[in-house]
């Protein structure tokens, strides 16, 4: 099978399982797990913030990350398309008693800043607070778009004109970096928080990181223990985070590069309208037949992927997948094509 269902289906090779096998380990409740104190240190480091939080997911990143720059019955303005808003199950909602407010995520992640400002309360005793702006970058549901700098730096100064936080939901900024050819800690500049994954196309098992300044990650310490993210001997899975981040930021283009070939090669059936893809996310539009009807046919050739909405296909490259992989796949859809006849 070429699994192109996420990036984070990767499973670790064996240098990284090797330092797993060697890590250093404690308790990191009590402070004491010295490898995930320096992964912890590296990922601010990376990311230009002060001090860094290891958990175990990006969903908990988010949640962690909202809930410790907001109080229960403030709104997050976001985009209708972010990972918050769909896939972390309503969280902010349920846990932080939040209200989300989403604003149309344009095609290429942005949001509109006239359109944010807008979303702004007044400050009137009838009003909810307005506290928090969340962004995306890379932009999952936009195809990977990586949000451009000229983009980010107008929606946080004008988070900072409205005296709101901005928490950035980086679960691939590191595939930003490498489209953008800027480091991520420019990208994350004046963003108050920015949560990134080490589960995604940096390869590992588990973790995200959420990083921020000093105070706020104390705070984030404590919501993260409320949500049972305190974890012990989990320098075993830091390991493999200092292992990717020394290893696995600088090969992310051969991904991209991967992602450009797949859609090319998708683009000559007329069956399918992939997306111009300018990180690892490959989202194809389907012109004819059905998304279930597809997905089964490319499972039976040998290629796994998934349905992303009613008409469409998603495909993601990774670290497991190689050029060669990519034209077999190609290859196996080629194949495919009788399967689901015109
Ligand atoms: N995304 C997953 C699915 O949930 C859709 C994927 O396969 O892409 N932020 C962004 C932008 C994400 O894409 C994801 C995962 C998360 C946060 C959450 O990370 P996890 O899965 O570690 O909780």
């Amino acid at each position: 099978m070429i699994d192109l269902r996420s990036d984070t289906v990767t499973k670790p090779g064996e240098a990284m399982r090797r330092a797993m096998a060697e890590a250093e380990v404690g308790d990191d409740v009590f402070g004491d797990d010295p490898t995930i104190n320096r992964l912890e240190a590296r990922a601010a480091e990376l990311l230009g913030k002060e001090a860094a939080l290891f958990v175990p997911s990006g969903t908990m990143a988010n949640l962690v990350g909202v809930l410790t720059h907001t109080r229960p019955g403030d709104e997050i303005v976001l985009g209708d398309e972010s990972h918050i808003f769909n896939y972390e199950v309503g969280g902010a909602a349920r846990i932080g008693g939040l209200q989300t407010h989403p604003l149309r995520n344009r095609p290429d992640g942005s949001l509109d800043a006239g359109e944010v400002a807008a979303a702004v309360r007044d400050d009137n005793i009838h009003n909810p607070v307005t506290s928090l702006l969340a962004l995306e970058n890379t932009h999952n549901r936009c195809g990977g778009a990586a949000v451009s700098i000229e983009q980010m730096d107008a929606l946080t100064a004008l988070a900072r004109e409205k005296r709101m936080r901005v928490h950035l939901d980086g679960a691939r900024i590191f595939n930003a970096q490498a489209a953008l050819v800027l480091p991520a800690a420019r990208i994350a500049r004046d963003c108050d928080s920015v949560s990134f994954c080490l589960s995604k196309g940096l390869g590992c098992p588990v973790g995200s990181l959420l990083c921020g300044p000093r105070d706020y990650i104390v705070e984030a310490r404590r919501n993260r223990k409320m949500l049972g993210g305190g974890m012990r001997q989990a320098g075993i899975l830091a390991a493999a985070g200092l292992y990717a981040l020394e290893h696995h930021i600088d090969r992310m283009a051969d991904d991209h590069a991967n992602a450009r070939r797949l859609a090319e090669g998708l683009r000559r059936h007329d069956a399918f309208v992939p997306n111009d893809p300018q990180t690892n996310i490959v989202v194809v539009e389907v012109a004819r037949g059905t998304v279930g009807g597809w997905l089964k046919a490319f499972r039976e050739a040998g290629v796994l992927a998934v349905g992303f909405g009613p008409a469409r296909i998603r495909m993601v490259t990774h670290l497991d997948v190689s050029a060669a992989d990519i034209e077999d796949a190609l290859g196996r859809i080629n194949g495919a094509m009788a399967a689901v006849p015109a």
